[in-house]
């Protein structure tokens, strides 16, 4: 038996972007919106006056250096893929039932089109009915209100949601008086943050897109794939590159995004041979960051012993920082093999970084999800910073530590309250602002939360977007433990398969996606996001909404509080207007002072971020922490490999556009392991065999069936596979240290012939 039927497996590319990506976007928009529709789409993306795209955080340029065409081929599917004219209605609900359409991947369920009026799956009922949107809210009100404890409620939320749709979320949960709010970067840069807010006083990046383009002298891009995943950022790194930045990139697998990039934007990067990006590809072991950041910064302080005062920037250590001579011992006594063994690289390769490193003044260390989703990822991104602040390398120009964020508001839902362990000063103005005392006891992030449903401790699951089900590990043990729920809402764009794994009764209610109006009684509105170097910016819908009763985030979510409260703290005009949203978290929140004036200048403005704006920290004492970070990594034992789950060229997280992974010569398919081949002659298998993969924890195996292998260049003892197909595979105790993150890049498999 072949997997995914009509597979086909070419070789890896080694070039990005240029006319092929810009056909594929061309292809896919006109596919889902039609022509004049594209046109119309296309050319207010990302523009001052139009709307953020909804895919990635990656910033868009300075207002006055932005082209027509300021969208990358991933922007455009997932605006296409948003305003698509495809639509699923009552009749489709009314013939299929919720059984059968369980039956079918996320691919298909979201290409049937955009949901459009509320539906109700009654308690015993086999298909979703269509419901009013009074009853449906009524419906929810009447669950939340009646809950014996509020903790038995659960609110999730997706980073696409804007910031006034995130604000009024956790005010609705903490008026009912749970802190019980898991996100999605709860999965995702969640490791970054706990690691940055322990060292440096703040849980976000502090650089800009100009500190990358126009000032950096080295970039070193750990554990991230900008070719599909933020492919504008590699125009920031062509600019870099042609004034004479350097470029590592440390990766098991060569992205194509790392060879050479053909510019969409320009006549020489659609004609020409493109511009080379990396000048140098790290192939480091999975999960073999640590170590490496460990031989890196162990390597340095050889230097500086030889030579005190060449290599660490010592007046800026001894002012600003604390705990270094802690580190530099630590250092000292680490052992190079030990390095070696961990990260698969021998210790002349990190020597030879080192030596990029002390001939650059200004380095940027850019991350994703290679770093974030591991055992030790929060320790990872310590010693990174350990690695930066050694030659003072934040809180200048071209210098910091910069996670890249994946949804598009993903950091700008955080800074607005979403998050189940917010600090008192926040709930503090927040019971100043409203009037009512916020619940203090931490919340459940998104492992808690399927944990407690698990165990029955959860009634009500309202997710605020994504696809809950599919995006978190354990994929068995999680649909089970939501359908224990007495009651799912989900609010949403698209049909999914959250959606179909229901508790005892369910709602999915239908929203505005960020492409289109929005009136409501106060007028017409936009709304605004933060991207990844904390820039706040307004985002404006401009096509006619896909059905005249989709209501927007906002307008659900205080509907719905006026309905659990009536209009104690005014729900029904922030709906209404959402200037006033804008006014409260002017209050709440640090840094919106005069929000709706500054956001209304083009380009929006700058979050205060104290690292990068005057070089302090604001941690316990002052000073930003050097920390010691033995180097450790996960221990795979005899016959087994190290899985790592990645995305495809052609999805936006569990939102599969299409079964081809272009760059790495992938079409048709999804089902796929890469392999490296000495890894597979030991095994006696060869490409195009088909694979049972299965993994081992402590608690059991898990086993995914039926994967085509695919020989591929990643570092020997580690393969990949794509999410969310493996996510059967990661187990729900496998987490990060700290920051309770799937460890969705460390799991230790083997594979066997398919039984
Ligand atoms: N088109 C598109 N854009 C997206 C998304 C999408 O799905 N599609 N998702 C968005 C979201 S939510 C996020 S969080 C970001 C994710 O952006 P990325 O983090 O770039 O996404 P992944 O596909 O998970 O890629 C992880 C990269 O890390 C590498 N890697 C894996 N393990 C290790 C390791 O141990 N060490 C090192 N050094 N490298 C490792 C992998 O080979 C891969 O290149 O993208 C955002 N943007
Ligand atoms: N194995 C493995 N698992 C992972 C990861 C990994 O790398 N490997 N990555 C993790 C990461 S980084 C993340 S961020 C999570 C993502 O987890 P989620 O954010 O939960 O998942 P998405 O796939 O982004 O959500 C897609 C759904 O969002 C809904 N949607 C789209 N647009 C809108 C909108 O405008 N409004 C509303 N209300 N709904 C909308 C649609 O119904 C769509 O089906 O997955 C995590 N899971
Ligand atoms: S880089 Fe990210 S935000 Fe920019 S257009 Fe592409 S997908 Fe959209
Ligand atoms: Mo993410």
């Amino acid at each position: 038996m072949r997997p995914d039927d009509g597979l086909e497996v070419g070789h890896p590319g080694s070039t990005s972007a240029g006319v092929r990506g810009v056909m594929e976007s061309l292809r896919y928009s006109r596919e889902e919106m039609g022509p004049s529709r594209s046109l119309k789409t296309l050319l207010k993306l990302n523009q001052t006056d139009g709307f953020d795209c909804p895919s990635c955080a990656w910033p868009d340029p300075d207002p006055e250096h932005r082209k027509t065409a300021e969208f990358c081929e991933n922007g455009a599917k997932a605006v296409a893929w948003e305003a698509t004219r495809k639509r699923v209605g009552r009749e489709f609900f009314a013939e299929h039932s919720v059984a059968e359409l369980l039956q079918l991947d996320d691919h298909t369920l979201e290409h049937f089109g955009r949901l459009t009026e509320p539906l109700h799956l009654a308690e015993g009922a086999t298909h979703f009915t269509p419901v009013d949107w009074d009853d449906a809210l009524r419906l929810v009100a009447d669950a939340l209100t009646g809950l014996d404890d509020p903790d038995r409620a659960v609110f999730y939320t997706s980073g696409r949601a804007s910031n006034e749709a995130a604000f009024t979320y956790q005010l609705l949960a903490r008026r009912l008086g749970t802190n019980n709010l898991p996100d999605c970067s709860n999965m995702c840069h969640e490791s970054s943050g706990a690691a940055l807010s322990q060292t440096i006083g703040i849980g976000k990046g502090v650089v800009t897109r100009a500190d990358i383009a126009d000032h950096a002298d080295l970039i070193i891009i750990a554990g991230q794939n900008p070719g599909t995943n933020h492919p504008r950022m590699l125009t920031a790194l062509e600019e870099a590159k042609r004034r004479g930045a350097r470029i590592i990139a440390i990766n098991p697998l060569p992205e194509a995004g790392f060879g050479r990039f053909h510019n969409p934007q320009t006549v020489r990067g659609l004609a020409g041979r493109g511009t080379p990006l990396a000048d140098r590809l790290v192939p480091v072991r999975v999960n073999g960051d640590l170590a490496l950041f460990n031989g890196l910064n162990k390597a340095l302080s050889e230097r500086e012993d030889a030579a005190p005062g060449t290599v660490f920037d010592t007046e800026f250590l001894e002012r600003s920082c604390d705990g270094v001579e802690d580190a530099v011992r630590a250092w000292r006594d680490l052992d190079w093999s030990v390095i070696e063994a961990q990260s698969g690289l021998p210790r002349s390769d990190i020597e030879a970084i080192a030596d990029d490193v002390v001939a650059a003044h200004s380095i940027i260390v850019c991350w994703a999800m290679g770093l974030t989703q591991h055992k030790n990822a929060v320790a990872t991104i310590r010693e990174i910073t350990n690695f930066l602040l050694l030659r003072g390398n934040v809180g200048r120009p071209g210098a910091g530590p910069s996670p890249i964020r994946g949804h598009s508001n993903v950091q700008g839902d955080r800074t607005m309250g979403i998050w189940e362990k917010m600090p008192d000063a926040f709930l503090d103005r927040l019971r100043d602002e409203f009037g009512f005392e916020p619940p203090r006891e931490h919340g459940w992030d998104t492992v808690d939360s399927i944990r407690a449903m698990r165990d029955g401790k959860v009634d009500v699951f309202v997710a605020l977007g994504g696809n809950f089900v599919a995006a978190t590990p354990d994929t068995a043990v999680t649909e089970a433990a939501v359908r224990n729920c007495k009651l799912t809402v989900n609010i949403a764009t698209k049909l999914n398969r959250t959606h179909l794994c229901h508790g005892t009764q369910a709602l999915l209610l239908p929203c505005l996606g960020r492409t289109e109006r929005d009136a409501r009684a106060g007028g017409d509105q936009f709304v605004t996001v933060e991207d990844s170097m904390a820039m706040v910016h307004a985002s404006r819908g401009r096509l006619i909404p896909a059905s005249p009763q989709l209501r927007s985030e906002i307008a659900i979510v205080t509907g719905l509080g006026q309905a659990m409260f009536g209009d104690d703290l005014g729900w029904r005009g922030m709906g209404d207007d959402y200037r006033i949203v804008r006014k409260h978290i002017e209050h709440v929140v640090p840094g919106f002072h005069a929000y709706e004036e500054r956001v209304s200048a083009p380009g929006g403005f700058m979050l205060p971020r104290p690292p990068h704006d005057t070089r302090t920290f604001a941690t316990d004492n002052g000073k930003a922490h050097v920390t010691v970070n033995p180097p450790t990594t996960v221990d795979v034992p005899e016959g087994h490999l190290l899985l790592q789950t990645v995305r495809s060229h052609d999805q936006f997280n569990t939102t599969v556009y299409g079964l081809d992974d272009r760059y790495r010569g992938i079409k048709g398919g999804r089902k796929v392991v890469f392999v490296n081949p000495a890894d597979l002659a030991v095994r006696g298998l060869a490409d195009g065999d088909t694979v049972d993969v299965t993994s081992v924890a402590a608690d059991g195996e898990r086993v995914a069936k039926g994967f085509r292998v695919v020989s591929y260049p990643t570092t020997p003892g580690c393969c990949a596979a794509y999410f969310p197909e493996a996510n059967v595979l990661v187990p729900l105790d496998s987490v990060a240290e700290v920051s309770n993150t799937p460890a969705s890049k460390s799991v230790i498999v083997r594979l066997e012939p398919a039984g």
